[in-house]
């Protein structure tokens, strides 16, 4: 009993006498090289913990990328309103709100997405879209009638 004492005494006493060396070369005249290693060490911890935060982070990101987004578009005659032309990729669901007298409906086309369209609606009533945007340019506008001509369209810049 004793002697395992003793024993597992010396082995920690080895521990905090290496602990205490590696601590006074660290601070000795190869402080330089030594402050070095330490600081490099201590970077590789760094990016360590910086790439598994940015990796959780694109996590997060691809979570939000799966979660579709709702954009209201208001028609009217003859436009059609967004909130916001400029979007990041990802899965968007257009709702539009027919505002104005007419029957009215989306379209959208452009990279990954042709001739995409919604139903046509009445005054007061909703239809929606829903795209996956990738970068790009895409266009939106009213497939009824000569509305397109008239004014409803715009432009989607994604990126
Ligand atoms: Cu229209």
């Amino acid at each position: 009993m004793t002697m395992r004492r003793n024993l597992v005494g010396a082995a920690m006493g080895a521990v905090a006498t290496a602990a205490v060396l590696t601590a006074c070369s660290s601070g000795g005249s190869s402080g330089g090289s030594a402050a070095g290693s330490t600081a490099a060490a201590g970077s590789t911890a760094a990016t360590g913990s910086t790439a598994s935060t940015s990796s959780s982070s694109a996590a997060a990101t691809g979570t939000q990328a799966g979660a579709t987004q709702m954009v209201k578009v208001s028609a009217t005659e003859f436009a059609l309103t967004l909130p916001t032309t400029t979007f990041t990729p990802g899965t968007y669901t257009f709702q539009m709100s027919d505002d104005g007298h007419a029957t009215h409906a989306l379209e959208i086309q452009g990279p990954g997405v042709t001739g995409t369209k919604s139903d046509a609606v009445g005054p007061g009533a909703t239809a929606s879209l829903t795209v996956t945007l990738q970068k790009g340019t895409y266009t939106l506008w009213c497939p009824v009638a000569n509305h397109r001509a008239l004014g409803m369209q715009t432009t989607l810049t994604v990126g």
